[in-house]
């Protein structure tokens, strides 16, 4: 049985209210935090911990947390970026919704430790129940003395805020994000600065996810080093994984980093296989943003070796054979999928959701979605395979922010591992369609 560190009081009636998560040994790490350690102390600690950002780009925590900058007269803040709307990803939303005073217990130690006085939680904008959870939370830890004015009687004050998103993916990048929590159009920035150096307000600025932050909890109740026996290599601690798609026990599963893919995806204790005894044709692993993977390699590496549910062993063999782990967000596909539908699906919403402060994302996206949508609807070229292949080439890497690389991986991962299926729509359309829609006629 998977130990867990989050998850653990997930099923306990009433966990989310402040009086069940306390007699559950719940704030027990803000008790030991204000009264018995030093902030320096508390990020020795994460960074002893090894815990890597939980959103997608796995940066080490304890390193962010020490690049904050600490100029005399400002402000300082930390920002827990809740904003998921990540395609395939629904972990963070779990949290809240179930142990919210989780977050809260790690936002108030976080916050501590980074020294920020005010905090926020900025909340995707179309996530109202959980705004509401958490604002509830939030009421009934400042009425325990756990917010607010002399938190413990240890002199030490924070407000946190509850902040609804702006109703747009790109503003859970973290810059964009901080654009919006500033009442603006949420635009990413240019980078540098860092949030680190010049964030809210241009003032230093963490950023963290809503599982990064909640994972701050056990590492400060059992210790980093207990933390760091978790997990393989430089993959450590537990992670939350959404999994989706066409498997028989979806859902939101706490593994410890370095478990199999083949374990995670047939065993009972996860996924429990491919729904209706299919067989399994691709894998997502880390959201839509990161390269899809065809079974042979998400099962194995190209070496041979067991793939693993952990940032190495996923992005082994870089983007010709590997992918990312990225915020967790698994989506498998089982033989009857269509990767073509698929990918064309992805596109729109890149496209869709690009800001459009840049060339090569705000048309790119826009071409790719095209040229998809025609191989999908029958009216492709075969110079659209290699087309899509130069758009995506001329996104990667020419971009303000992540979006753009997030919208060309999938697109020329794609076709690298199912050219033949792409042809195929170009040379039997009606064959596609009536395959897809059960329309003979297009
Ligand atoms: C100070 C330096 N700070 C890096 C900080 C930086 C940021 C973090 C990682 O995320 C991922 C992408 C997708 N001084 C620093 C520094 N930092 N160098 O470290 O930075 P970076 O640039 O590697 O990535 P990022 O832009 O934070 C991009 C994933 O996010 N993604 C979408 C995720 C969506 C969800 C969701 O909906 N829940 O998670 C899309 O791009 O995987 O790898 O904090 O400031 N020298
Ligand atoms: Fe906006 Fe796309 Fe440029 Fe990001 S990459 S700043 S989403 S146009």
């Amino acid at each position: 049985m998977a130990r867990k560190l989050l998850l653990e009081h997930i099923n306990v009636p009433g966990i989310n209210t402040f009086d069940v998560y306390r007699q559950n040994g719940g704030y027990r790490s803000v008790e030991k935090a204000l009264k018995t350690m030093s902030p320096d102390a508390i990020v020795e600690e994460v960074k002893t911990s090894g815990l890597r950002g939980r959103g997608g780009a796995g940066f080490p925590t304890g390193m962010k947390w020490s690049f904050l900058a600490k100029p005399e007269g400002k402000e300082r803040y930390l920002v827990c970026n809740a904003d998921e709307s990540e395609p395939g990803t629904f972990k963070d939303r779990y949290l809240m919704t179930y142990i919210p005073h989780l977050l809260i217990e790690g936002m108030i130690v976080s916050s501590f430790a980074l020294g920020a006085k005010t905090s926020y939680i900025y909340v995707r904008g179309e996530m109202m129940p959980q705004i509401r959870i958490l604002e509830r939370a939030i009421a009934e830890a400042k009425n325990a003395g756990f917010l607010g004015k002399n938190i413990l009687g240890s002199g030490y004050d924070l407000e946190l805020y509850v902040q609804p998103g702006g109703g747009a993916y790109i503003c859970g990048e973290e810059t964009a994000l901080i654009e919006s929590l500033e009442g603006k159009r949420g635009n990413p920035r240019i980078k540098p600065p860092f949030p680190a150096i010049s964030g809210v307000w241009a003032c230093p600025t963490v950023v963290n996810n809503v599982e990064t932050i909640a994972a701050v909890v056990p590492i400060i109740n059992d210790g980093g080093e207990e933390y760091a026996k978790i997990g393989i290599g430089r993959s450590t601690g537990t992670k939350l994984i959404s999994a989706s798609g066409n498997l028989n026990k979806p859902g939101v599963y706490e593994i410890d980093l370095g478990v199999p893919v083949e374990e995670f995806l047939y065993s009972d204790e996860y996924c429990g296989g491919i729904a209706n005894g299919k067989r399994l044709k691709a894998v997502v692993a880390g959201g839509s943003s990161v390269p899809i993977l065809p079974a042979n390699l998400i099962l194995k590496t190209v070496n041979n070796e067991a793939r693993l549910m952990s940032y190495e062993s996923l992005s082994d063999g870089g983007f010709q054979s590997g992918s990312m782990l990225g915020s967790g967000g698994l989506i498998a596909f089982d033989e009857d999928q269509c990767i073509v539908r698929n990918t064309w699906n992805f596109a729109r919403f890149y496209h869709h959701e690009s800001c459009g402060q840049c060339s090569p994302c705000r048309e790119g996206t826009g071409w790719m979605e095209k040229v998809l949508h025609r191989l999908e609807y029958g009216h492709g070229k075969m110079s659209d395979i290699d087309l899509l292949v130069d758009v995506a080439k001329k996104i990667e890497g020419n971009t303000i922010c992540p979006l753009g690389d997030a919208a060309a991986w999938p697109v020329a991962s794609a076709i690298r591992h199912f050219r033949d299926e792409f042809e195929w729509h170009v040379t039997n359309p009606k064959e596609a369609m009536e395959r897809n829609y059960g329309l003979a006629k297009y």
